[in-house]
């Protein structure tokens, strides 16, 4: 176990599926405590409770769409003072809708994306990132994609937030120079979590065709990656993890076999 993470307090949004809850199953087992949200409240909560009952932390659970600024102001404000000295904020929350032309896309799938990805992790930065200057202490870990690196076909608007997420990652970094707050940004490819039935709004066959025949990463390897760049010593910022699966080579580089 990582001792310097013990009550550690770890906010992450979207820590109701996939990345977000491997990851706070990682820093749950490291020791910390955790605040974890998403709209599925219950799923969070329900998360929060088993881990807090397992790891002896303490985890508190509350519904936020990170899309809705004067909720996340709220929320946020209202936390209990000692639940405000967050030392690492996992900014995970994020989704695709849609794999068209951009000349056919659906204007309400760009919003959505655009307003999760970008807007909602700034509205949640800009909140909780004053606070780990006034603390002298914090890591923001963005979980960017292998999107935020490459275009790739009908990515378009996934790929511009991504690009964004990129920008915001290196202008976090230069802003926050001079301050102990350090910057790093988690970029993967392929990981087989709910991402592909809501980029399909719903349809699971869809879904389970984008890892036909290769073998993606798990949730967990991501979370690896992330419990590792806040784990370095204090000097060492981990600007950028690119992971892909060994299958993959770029975003449309895929090796697969018949199956
Ligand atoms: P999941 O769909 O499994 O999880 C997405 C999480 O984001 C859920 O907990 C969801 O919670 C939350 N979320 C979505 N919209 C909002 C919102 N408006 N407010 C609060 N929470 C929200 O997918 P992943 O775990 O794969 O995705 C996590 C991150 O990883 C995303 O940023 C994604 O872009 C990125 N990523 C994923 C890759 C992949 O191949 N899976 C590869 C590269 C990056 P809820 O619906 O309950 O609100
Ligand atoms: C998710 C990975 O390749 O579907 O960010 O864009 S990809």
């Amino acid at each position: 176990m990582d001792t310097t993470l013990k009550h550690s307090i770890v906010l992450i949004t979207g820590a109701s599926s996939g990345i977000g809850a491997s990851t706070a199953v990682r820093f749950a087992a490291a020791g910390a405590d955790l605040l974890l949200c998403a709209r599925r409240h219950e799923r969070a909560a329900e998360l929060a409770a088993r881990l807090s009952s397992e790891h002896r932390i303490n985890a508190h659970a509350f519904a936020l769409d990170v899309r809705d600024r004067a909720a996340v102001e709220r929320t946020l404000d209202a936390l209990p003072e000692g639940w405000k000295r967050i030392s690492v904020l996992v900014n995970n929350a994020g989704l695709s809708r849609g794999l068209d032309p951009v000349h056919e896309g659906n204007p309400d799938d760009w919003d959505e994306m655009i307003d999760t990805n970008v807007k909602g992790l700034l509205y949640v930065s800009r909140k909780v990132i004053p606070w780990m200057v006034k603390n002298g202490r914090g890591h923001v870990v963005n979980i960017g994609s292998v999107a935020g690196h490459w275009v790739y076909p009908k990515g378009n608007v996934y790929n511009a937030s991504k690009y964004a997420v990129n920008a915001l990652t290196q202008g976090m970094k230069m802003d926050l120079l001079g301050t102990p707050v350090r910057v790093t940004s988690v970029d993967p490819g392929l990981v087989e979590t709910e991402f592909s039935v809501v980029r399909f709004h719903g349809d699971t066959e869809r879904a389970a065709g984008v890892y036909k025949g290769m073998t993606p990463l798990t949730p967990d390897d991501v979370a690896d990656a992330v419990l590792w760049s806040v784990t370095r010593p204090p000097h060492v910022n981990v600007s950028e993890i690119i992971l892909m699966p060994t299958d993959q080579a770029s975003p449309t580089l895929v090796h697969r076999t018949a199956t």
